[in-house]
């Protein structure tokens, strides 16, 4: 176990003998945070105001330590990882979202379009020995037939047994339905029939409809994106949930959204990690129309992290988007609840299309690294977070 659990000032009478470790002597400076640090420490849950109080703090050294209280207690000092690569199949996207640098229109010179044959074609060529998984997520591309995606996903798994698709966000099958003229329950059983293997966090953006109307008007409703994960896990496709922050979005804004998410979760327990995306700044219309000209800072990002492991007693994991926030950051994010870092991903382009400066092509070995230099052991999984390789502190990747 990491160190920083160890020395909280919480005089607990627990009947968890794994608690007795904590209750030891460093201050807690924030009164505020006395209750709550009790109630994490026996287990309880929190309501919404003292998640807010978390969000308020400016005692960080009990944020972190408590948000790791939590991640360790989940998942010990495991820090999970992927070899995956990205796809972003088309850009072009009639939903104009006024944070997003990545749309085009068809007729745009920046626009791509790709055929199944392309998209199978692309994957050969970037193929990697030992790559677990394939993220796609893509435009709402207004003329592709229904047809398309479930042949895509077929050719994938019928090219590269074994790759596990993880692809379409809830916005993405609402519009696939429209397109269908089938509801968005039998989309996802006829993608999981061609073997959809699990289904992406974005398109959530921020829930509330004051947020939503603003930057994400003709997207999926609040409401249905939530229905669709529901219906995903139904049959049996797990998901990540998203939240896209540091825009216009108030701090009671991004705790309804992650309220939201552990009201469905305690449902249908069908989420395997939350993932807060750092709201990139350039070259969209966010920024160009109303100065959020921006990036979020490396606290705020912390404290994001930490007060999402706090609250979301039932996710067992929180993922920090080394592309949006940098690796550097990441790495000391896992002392604020982070237990996964995402994967090798290869390729990208929604985030730095707006501006993320973040390298690509992080090598396997990178991974480990990053994460054995934080202390953490690393463990390889796969999209069903199925645990593959356990790298213990002296061990090299293949
Ligand atoms: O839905 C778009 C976001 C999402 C910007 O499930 C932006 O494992 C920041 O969903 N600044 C796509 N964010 C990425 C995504 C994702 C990422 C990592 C892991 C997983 C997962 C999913 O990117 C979009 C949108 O919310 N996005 N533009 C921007 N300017």
């Amino acid at each position: 176990m990491g160190v920083g659990i160890r020395h909280l000032n919480i005089l607990l009478e627990t009947p968890d003998p794994c608690l007795k470790d904590y209750s030891e002597d460093m201050k807690i400076l924030d009164p505020k945070l006395e209750p709550i640090a009790a109630k994490v420490m026996a287990g309880e849950r929190l309501n919404f105001s003292e998640g807010m109080v978390l969000f308020d703090t400016h005692d960080l050294n009990t944020l972190s330590r408590l948000a790791n209280v939590v991640r360790e207690r989940k998942n010990g000092d495991k820090t999970y990882f992927v070899h995956s690569m990205r796809l972003e199949f088309t850009n072009i996207c009639y939903v104009g979202c006024t944070f997003c640098a990545f749309a085009a229109n068809k007729n745009e010179a920046r626009a791509w379009d790709y055929s199944v044959e392309d998209v199978v074609a692309h994957v050969r060529e970037k193929y990697e020995p030992g790559l677990q998984e394939l993220h796609m997520s893509s435009g709402h591309h207004p003329t592709r037939p229904w047809s398309y995606y479930p042949d895509m996903v077929r050719a994938l798994n019928a090219e590269f047994p074994g790759l596990q698709v993880k692809a379409f966000t809830a916005a993405e099958i609402e519009h696939l339905s429209h397109i269908a003229k089938k509801s968005t329950l039998e989309v996802l059983t006829e993608l999981k029939a061609a073997g959809l293997a699990a289904m992406p966090g974005g398109g959530a953006e921020i829930f509330a409809d004051r947020v939503r109307l603003e930057i994400a008007k003709r997207k999926v409703s609040a409401d249905d994106w939530l229905r669709i994960h529901k219906e995903a896990h139904s049959l049996g496709i797990r998901t990540n949930a998203t939240m896209l922050y540091g825009h216009i979005e108030t701090l009671e804004e991004r705790l309804d959204h992650i309220d939201r998410l552990r009201t469905l979760q305690d449902e249908t327990g069908g989420f395997h990690s939350f993932i807060p995306l750092a709201f990139q700044p350039d070259a969209n219309a966010l920024a160009f129309n109303l100065g959020k000209t921006e990036f979020t800072t490396g606290i705020d990002d912390l404290r994001n992290l930490a007060v999402s492991r706090i609250y979301l007693d039932n996710f067992d994991h929180v993922k920090g988007y080394w592309v949006m926030i940098s690796s550097d950051l990441v790495q000391v994010a896992l002392d604020w609840g982070v237990s996964d870092i995402d994967g090798t991903i290869i390729d990208e382009h929604i985030a730095h299309a707006a501006g993320a400066v973040s390298p690509l092509g992080l090598t396997t070995q990178k991974m480990v690294d990053l994460i054995k230099k934080a202390g953490r052991v690393a463990v390889e999984r796969n999209a069903f977070y199925d645990e593959l390789k356990v790298y213990d502190l002296e061990m090299a990747a293949d």
